[in-house]
């Protein structure tokens, strides 16, 4: 452990949950099977809502299964010692998420047909996401404000390492047929046509009242009251309280936050670092 982090292969994970050994059996060893589906994001790219929106299509907007079970558990993390245990014990198709760089990801998935959903967000909302998650969470050092917590993201020392390197590494997938590129802003601006989108590649067919359901669980006013969801349950080792995952839930709340002297320090880096992707790929620029 060095500086609050547990470290592997170079990124720094978080010293509460993870373990090398779990990391390495899982990064070198772990079987992803065809009929999986893998949920993959940077933190704070909207993760939660993705699962809960899976979920509810999985159950044809049923809302037994979001309302009874906790969703670390309806999803297990790949990477997590627990959610790696629970993943090897479970039959049948699984759903399970992943915040892991490209370059660590099991190699089964890259000659299995799992379809893999990729959720990007835009950075600069993830990064002030990261940083209201990080003063409350006991699980890796703590910002002593803003500003020190940029400096950690533009140089990628912050939990799952760097989003530029994160986002680089995934899209190289993205012609895949059994990959699905989605964005935050996307599910924001119109979350139907999102969710039918989803539909369609898990091979999935709802009614009109059903993604009605899907819609307005998955919503933010709901799910941030399903303490299944919200991250409410989570015990205080982990954890200050009061802490939920859904915390406000909007496109643009770096505006709110970063001054202009950071904005321009950020879209410098930016530009240098996201040459050479084509225009209109990402729906904040
Ligand atoms: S984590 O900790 O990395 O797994 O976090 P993650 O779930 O990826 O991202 C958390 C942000 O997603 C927002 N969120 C939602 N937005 C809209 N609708 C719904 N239903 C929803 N659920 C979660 C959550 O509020 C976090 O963003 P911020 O900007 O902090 O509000």
């Amino acid at each position: 452990m060095t500086d609050g982090y547990l470290w592997f292969e170079g990124i720094p994970f978080s010293v509460l949950g993870f373990s090398s050994e779990v990391l390495k059996e899982a990064c070198a060893q772990f079987v992803i099977k065809d009929e999986d589906t893998v949920l993959v994001t940077y933190p704070k790219s909207g993760t939660n809502w993705m699962i809960e929106i899976l979920c509810l299509i999985h159950s044809h907007g049923d809302t037994k299964w979001i309302r009874s079970v906790p969703i670390w558990e309806r999803s297990p993390w790949i990477e997590t010692d627990v959610g790696y245990k629970r993943l090897n014990e479970r039959e049948g198709p699984r759903l399970m998420s992943s915040h892991l760089p490209f370059h660590l990801f099991p190699k089964s998935l890259f000659t299995s047909k799992a379809k893999v959903i990729y959720i990007m967000r835009n950075p600069k909302d993830v990064l002030v996401s990261g940083y209201y998650h990080q003063t409350m969470t006991k699980l890796c050092k703590q910002p002593e404000s803003l500003e020190q917590y940029f400096q950690w993201f533009m140089q990628g020392n912050v939990s799952y390492g760097s989003w530029f390197e994160h986002i680089r590494g995934w899209l190289s997938m993205r012609d895949r047929e059994n990959v699905l590129l989605l964005s935050y802003e996307e599910l924001q601006k119109d979350p139907r046509s999102t969710i039918e989108r989803i539909c369609q590649f898990l091979g999935k067919k709802l009614s009109p009242e059903e993604l009605d359901s899907v819609l307005k669980n998955s919503s933010f006013q709901v799910m941030k009251l399903n303490k299944m969801s919200n991250y409410e349950m989570v015990p205080e080792t982990f954890i200050t309280k009061p802490f939920l995952i859904t915390r406000k839930g909007i496109c643009g709340d770096w505006k709110n936050h970063l001054t202009v002297a950071q904005a321009e320090a950020f879209d410098k880096v930016y530009q240098e670092k996201m040459l050479g992707f084509p225009k209109g790929l990402f729906p904040w620029e």
